[in-house]
């Protein structure tokens, strides 16, 4: 006791809070621990550590973040406004550190207390507020904007429950709920006074009002109330440090339940409860019964909550309301928060009392609309009975919208009635349905999609309307992400030896790496090179034992695929291939095979069957193969459970080999395949998504491409595919068939993969067997590149060295002069406080 007081009063000249110095971190820590945690050193747990060092951290950001914002508002900055119903932003401990850039102090402090760094990091729970790349990629972007110095802040909603975290149990996965809040979150400030109401059903009556003008006002069923929960994010290695702001939904205070529900005290507790539900939880994506109304009532409170705040700055600005598309850009990620282009009409004419016209110029004005997807199903509709009974008000914003806009088609194409139903903002060929997509891109001022291939499609089968109609709204953003996660953070070996080879300046220029191309053929940089991926490897084989009891050969090449579980991306695709090795193995026990060890990882929709079958039969071969003697060790199988960005981060490090086999068409970008680019592996995949583009910037020598184009896939599909002619030419694929058929991988149970069989062989309609051949051919030129070791060094580092383009800065930049016009600015800390 009387030593932590010696320490707490160890003298530092450094000021409390905001000093960078070991000393005043060491002073600060423990001060924490004392005054947040209630603990002395001796009786603190690793956990109490985390906390103090947590709040330390976040006190060296919050001078920061209020320069940041004061200057803003003085300087009368353009804000750009990144809508987003998923953020995944990861373990925010170690991001922080490397963006502040004390990690080796903090690192020195703690060693003075006998406490490990690297322990404190991964204690830190994962915020799982998104499905999967859509998600990250709004936090990768987030990353960009601090650190180059762009005025911006990421609306979303704080989920009470993020992604489910996933178990396997006899090879199933089964889904637990997420807790991430259950020890509390040292990064989130609660503001309770940046708070906005939000309505719900009810209906709406026409008046008029004062000047004789017609109005609408909206009579609600009932209303919710949104608070501001801010998480600070600082760039790297700047003054800058923006805000995610996430919204939590609470109940409205009593007097409005005396006032609507005198009487009925259990009406009015049930409304609070509802009211309280709707930030509750996040929904996984590819559920087949997604046409949820909270889903709907979710996206229009987070939206409204956040056009109402950006309202709330444009006043604190002293800016008048005709200046908003001045003051704020905002961009939608995807459709799911393309109610904006209807309630930014509502807030303006119905609250602000602008004419029709002005609202609508500043409405596209503001609003810019990103596509992620052109799977048919996956492209958001809502039914007109559950819009208008939630939405009332809006529906009749939407109508007139529409009207509008059909005028106008009319005008450029008279007489073309299929191109308006086509269009139309409302589907009406079955029962009547909301076109979230075509709302999003008639109220935006550009439209963009995600890889040059995607953009190219969006623009001939989606929006070809659209596109043909207004072309100049278009463009392509290719994604990018964030080379200070990716790389400094995950990757400290990697980093540690470029910073010695191309010079520090790599992680926010990351054109830089193009250097590392003369070091490509150099013996001795190649055996660094090479030690770095070793001690990489070793440290996810450390974790796969952990986690799965399974023992990996840190020499084998490491052939790794992580990312949602889904049929288009073709995991079974890989899985078949293990089979068929596996069979080779079996019939010649001789045979050398170079030794491999398969990676899955990720999560499925709990609705999602054939997907969770997938997984299952991973499973089941990892079983099989892992333990049958005739593999020899050879082959390993490992399917790592609950892939989240917190494992992600020594997952990517470790690879050799990156599979991003979907069918090609369909993948819009994948944002996967950069982070394993980025840190040496080397890519097995189609023509589709940012794989072209990764594709052309590394030289087809350097990639390991197969299957159909996005065309040949159409017109396979248009003549007529047939899968199961694949199998019968194909007698190795017949015996894969034959040995999951048998029962070999599901403990004798003939039935279990049935579904998945019979899918692939009668309907296969992501062409996995179309593409098998090709691409068990590119795998064994995999295992043939991989017996020459130097020059598959060789080829790993020139991916690393022509990553460059994938970094989210070029992204940010894009958007930033192509979209959003919108320039940074910089933060001096010495301005305030
Ligand atoms: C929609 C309605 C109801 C419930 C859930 C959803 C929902 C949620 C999340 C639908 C889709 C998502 C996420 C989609 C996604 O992650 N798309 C990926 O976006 C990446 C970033 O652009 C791309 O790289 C991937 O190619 C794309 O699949």
């Amino acid at each position: 006791m009387d030593e932590a007081l010696t320490i707490t009063s160890t003298p530092c000249a450094e000021p409390a809070r905001s000093g960078l110095g070991v000393d005043a971190l060491k002073r600060d820590i423990v001060d924490n621990l004392i005054c947040l945690q209630a603990r002395y050193p001796e009786i603190a747990t690793p956990h109490d550590w985390y906390m103090a060092l947590a709040y330390a951290v976040r006190d060296r950001m919050m001078a920061r973040r209020v320069a940041t914002t004061y200057t803003y508002v003085a300087r009368n900055a353009k804000v750009a406004c990144y809508l987003s119903a998923e953020f995944l932003i990861g373990p925010q401990l170690g991001n922080n550190l490397i963006n502040l850039g004390i990690e080796s102090n903090a690192h020195a402090a703690l060693q003075t207390l006998g406490i490990d760094l690297d322990t404190l990091v991964a204690i830190e729970e994962e915020p799982g507020l998104g499905n999967g790349g859509l998600g990250r990629l709004a936090a990768c972007y987030l990353d960009s904007l601090s650190t180059l110095e762009i005025p911006a802040i990421g609306y979303g909603i704080r989920y009470e429950f993020g992604i489910f975290d996933q178990e396997i149990r006899d090879g199933w996965q089964v889904e637990v709920t997420d807790k991430w809040l259950q020890k509390g979150n040292p990064w989130e400030i609660l503001r309770p006074d940046v708070a906005f109401y939000v309505n719900f059903g009810g209906r709406t009556e026409q008046e008029t009002d004062a000047q004789g003008h017609l109005r609408v006002r909206w009579i609600p069923a009932y209303t919710v109330k949104g608070v501001a929960c801010d998480t600070p994010l600082p760039g790297y290695r700047v003054n800058t440090c923006n805000t995610l702001r996430l919204w939590k939904s609470e109940a409205v205070e009593s007097f409005d339940l005396q006032d609507f529900n005198a009487g009925d005290y259990y009406e009015a507790v049930h409304e609070k409860v509802q009211s309280e539900t709707l930030s509750k939880v996040l929904y996984p994506n590819d559920e087949p019964e997604a046409g949820k109304r909270l889903r709907l009532a979710q996206q229009y409170f987070f939206v409204s909550c956040s056009l109402q705040d950006m309202l709330r700055l444009l006043e604190l600005k002293g800016e008048s309301v005709d200046r908003f598309a001045h003051v704020f850009t905002a961009q939608l990620n995807d459709t799911h928060p393309s109610i904006a282009v209807a309630e930014l009409m509502r807030l303006l004419v119905d609250e602000k009392l602008l004419p029709w016209d002005k609202a609508w110029e500043i409405t596209r004005h503001t609003l810019a609309y990103t596509n992620h997807t052109l799977l048919p199903e996956a492209l958001e509709t809502w039914g007109l009975p559950l819009f208008q009974s939630l939405l009332p008000r809006l529906l009749e914003i939407i109508y007139e919208i529409n009207r509008r806009f059909l005028d106008e088609v009319r005008l450029r194409y008279p007489g073309d009635d299929a191109r308006l139903a086509r269009m139309s903002l409302i589907d009406e060929s079955g029962a009547k349905r909301v076109r979230m997509a075509h709302l999003a891109t008639v109220g935006s001022h550009a439209v963009n999609g995600v890889a040059a291939l995607h953009t190219q499609l969006l623009e001939q089968t989606v929006l070809r309307d659209f596109a043909d109609l207004w072309p100049e709204r278009f463009h392509n953003v290719t994604n990018g992400v964030t080379p200070r996660r990716f790389m400094a953070l995950s990757n400290p070996g990697l980093a540690k030896l470029l910073d010695e080879t191309v010079g520090d300046g790599w992680a926010t220029d990351l054109g830089l790496l193009r250097k590392l191309d003369a070091y490509a053929d150099d013996a001795a940089f190649q055996d660094r090179w090479r030690s770095v991926k070793r001690a990489n490897k070793e440290r996810l084989a450390a974790n796969i034992r952990s986690a799965t009891g399974i023992v990996v050969d840190p020499a084998a090449l490491f052939d790794i695929q992580v990312k949602r579980i889904h049929e288009y991306k073709r995991q079974h695709l890989n899985a078949l291939y293990i089979i068929a090795l596996y069979l080779r193995l079996r019939r010649d026990p001789k045979l050398a095979v170079p030794p491999r060890c398969f990676v899955f990882g990720g999560k499925a929709a709990p609705g999602y069957a054939m997907a969770k079958l997938i997984i299952r039969l991973i499973n089941g071969v990892a079983e099989v193969v892992n333990h049958d003697p005739a593999v020899n060790g050879q082959l390993k199988v490992v399917f790592f459970p609950d892939f989240n960005v917190k494992n992600a981060q020594f997952i990517y490090p470790a690879a050799n080999l990156s599979e991003q086999i979907s069918t090609a068409g369909k993948e819009a970008s994948g944002t996967g395949n950069m982070k394993f680019m980025m840190n040496g592996a080397l890519t097995i995949g189609t023509l589709d998504g940012a794989n072209v583009e990764i594709r052309e910037e590394v030289g087809d020598e350097n990639f390991f491409l197969f299957g159909l184009t996005a065309d040949d896939v159409e017109r396979v599909k248009r003549e007529g595919y047939r899968p199961a002619d694949y199998v019968r030419a194909n007698e190795e694929l017949q015996g894969v068939f034959d040995l999951i058929s048998s029962g070999h991988f599901s403990r004798g149970d003939r039935e279990m993969f049935r579904p998945l069989v019979d899918n692939l062989l009668n309907h296969d309609p992501f062409l996995v067997l179309a593409d098998y051949a090709a691409y068990v051919a590119r795998q064994q030129d995999v295992s043939a590149a991989w017996q020459d070791s130097r020059h598959w060094t060789r080829m790993s580092i020139v991916n690393t060295a022509h990553s460059g383009k994938f970094s989210s800065d070029r992204a940010i930049r894009e958007y930033s002069e192509q979209i959003w016009d919108i320039k940074p600015v910089r933060i001096a800390l010495e301005q305030r406080v």
